[in-house]
């Protein structure tokens, strides 16, 4: 049985009341691991000693080519140790273990990333601003906003810790990161790594532990500065209201309900891939998952049915086995929502193209398993057609024309991402401008790229993580501006009354 404690101010240490939660497998539903649950009490001597580090340490003092060698260290770390953290991974997560591995990978580039906007920090210095008024000059810096808490969902384990992590400490920031409870095992190594590789003490603390009392607690810490935070809606909220009573930064990346419209002169075979792509990756548990797919009408029929044949054949099984490309879903709370999902849209009146809430045969009694689904023929004022299911469970309806696809695609209080296919790309452009998301795929669906600015619209969030503009969150902004001239002021006291 693998062991987890907590990490604080450098060292490893059990939680102050001893108490443990146990990790599950999902694929197995046994319990592999234990690790610390953090109290308010924890939480309270990782902020401090977070706060200790950003007030009197070395980390934010130093250069950003200093910080970015440990940054690469770690980067080259996660590369040396890709395959033990991808099966650790799908251990924890579930997820196939190529995509285990992809992820791994990313982490490591994410690291990478940040590693050379820190240095390019270094060079772009201060910012001298042209002012109307010769006698002051002034100039702009940007220095880390100071303690921040990263709370992080169960979906990408260790690359959301990644998109969190090196922006943050590239730009001199210290961190408490809280893991989600259901998959805490790589965040773990991750510190493990960051350690290694010469944070120093206090910069990289770990609090496992559930979200109401540890994440809460760290919401709530009077000395935390910034909250970084991907998870749900509703958490996303309390997140916010507790920031909002000592004004803290706060960026949210939560869920989406996200749209990909299909025009009729799509090839056939590019657009099953990518709708395919768009919602079975990752077993749908993906905040951009493009779950409600759009068709244009002469091709609705045609396609439909060609998705309902290319999804029967998605091996599905454990994620550690050869070949499987639909693992099982976290935990038995999340099968049983989606498995709600489906029923209740089927209840509603939704028409069951492809899978269902029963379980998939060959997947054994064990795990958390649910069919790749396809819905059809729902009222696009229902639930399903609405909410996020965070499952392998695709929404598909016609249409027949761009004003109606963009009108359906737009009907929503998400805005996190949207795509679009067309062989025209002038109107894939046209439709890409139109689409209220902050992140628009063309002939394409889910690929993210360290470089790009990734969040979103309406209630998906607030801020953006990843490219230059993740990094911007973790800085403050200070103007500095000195009084050139020797002439005096002379507003209250004027030339000629001075002594
Ligand atoms: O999310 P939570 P859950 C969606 C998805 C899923 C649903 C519920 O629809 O079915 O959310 O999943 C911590 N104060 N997404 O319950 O609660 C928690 O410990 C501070 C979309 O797992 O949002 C974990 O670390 N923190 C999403 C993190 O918040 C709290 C990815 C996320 O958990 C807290 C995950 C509190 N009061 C789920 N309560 C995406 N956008 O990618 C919980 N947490």
């Amino acid at each position: 049985m693998l062991r987890g404690q907590l990490f604080i101010d450098g060292a490893w240490c059990a939680a102050h009341a001893g108490a443990l939660m146990d990790v599950i497998d999902p694929a197995s539903e046994q319990v592999f691991a234990q690790v610390a649950s953090a109290q308010a009490r924890d939480v309270d001597a990782a902020v401090r000693a977070a706060r200790r580090a950003f007030d009197t340490g070395p980390w934010p003092r130093l250069s950003g080519c200093e910080r970015a060698r440990v940054l690469r260290a770690m980067a080259v770390a996660l590369r040396e140790q890709l395959e033990a953290l991808a099966r650790l991974e799908v251990r924890d997560n579930g997820k196939p273990l190529p995509e285990a591995r992809w992820d791994v990978g990313d982490a490591a580039g994410c690291f990478e990333y940040y590693a050379g906007l820190a240095e390019q920090e270094d060079k772009r210095g201060a910012e001298h601003l042209d002012l109307p008024d010769g006698r002051f000059s002034s100039r702009v810096t940007r220095q880390p906003v100071g303690v921040v808490g990263a709370i992080i969902p169960w979906n990408y384990p260790l690359l959301m810790a990644a998109w969190k992590l090196a922006p943050a400490l590239a730009a001199g920031c210290t961190v408490v990161l809280k893991p989600s409870e259901l998959t805490p095992m790589s965040a773990l190594e991750l510190v493990r790594i960051g350690h290694a590789a010469g944070l120093p003490p206090g910069v990289l603390n770990l609090v496992t532990g559930l979200g109401a009392t540890a994440g809460q607690a760290l919401s709530e810490h009077k000395s935390v500065d910034k909250l970084a935070f991907t998870g749900s809606l509703a958490t996303g909220s309390k997140v916010m209201q507790a920031a909002a009573r000592d004004i803290k930064r706060v960026s949210l990346e939560l869920g989406g309900k996200s749209p990909l419209i299909v025009f009729a002169d799509t090839e056939i075979e590019q657009a099953l891939e990518w709708i395919m792509f768009g919602i079975f990756w990752n077993q749908g548990q993906v905040c951009s998952a493009t779950s409600r797919v759009l068709i244009e009408r002469p091709l609705y029929a045609k396609l439909l049915e060609r998705l309902a044949q290319e999804v029967a054949r998605i091996p599905i099984g454990s994620g550690m086995k050869e070949g499987v490309l639909l693992g099982p879903l976290v935990s038995q709370s999340q099968l049983d929502k989606v498995r709600a999902a489906i029923t209740r849209a089927v209840q509603e009146g939704a028409s069951l193209v492809s899978g269902g809430s029963e379980r998939p045969p060959g997947c054994g009694d064990k795990g958390y398993f649910v069919a790749p689904t396809i819905i059809a023929d729902m009222r696009l004022d229902s639930w399903i057609w609405a909410e996020e299911v965070f499952g392998p469970v695709l929404c598909v309806a016609a249409f027949d024309s761009e004003e109606e696809a963009l009108r359906l695609a737009n009907d929503s209080r998400f805005g996190l991402a949207a795509a679009v296919m067309s062989r025209d790309l002038e109107r894939c452009d046209r439709v890409a401008a139109a689409l209220q998301a902050g992140v628009v795929w063309i002939n394409c669906s889910q690929p993210t790229f360290c470089e790009a600015p990734w969040g979103g619209f309406k209630q998906s969030g607030i801020g953006r993580e990843l490219g230059r503009w993740g990094f911007e969150n973790y800085l403050e902004i200070k103007q500095i501006t000195r009084y050139d001239s020797r002439a005096p002021w002379a507003w209250y006291i004027q030339a000629g009354q001075r002594d």
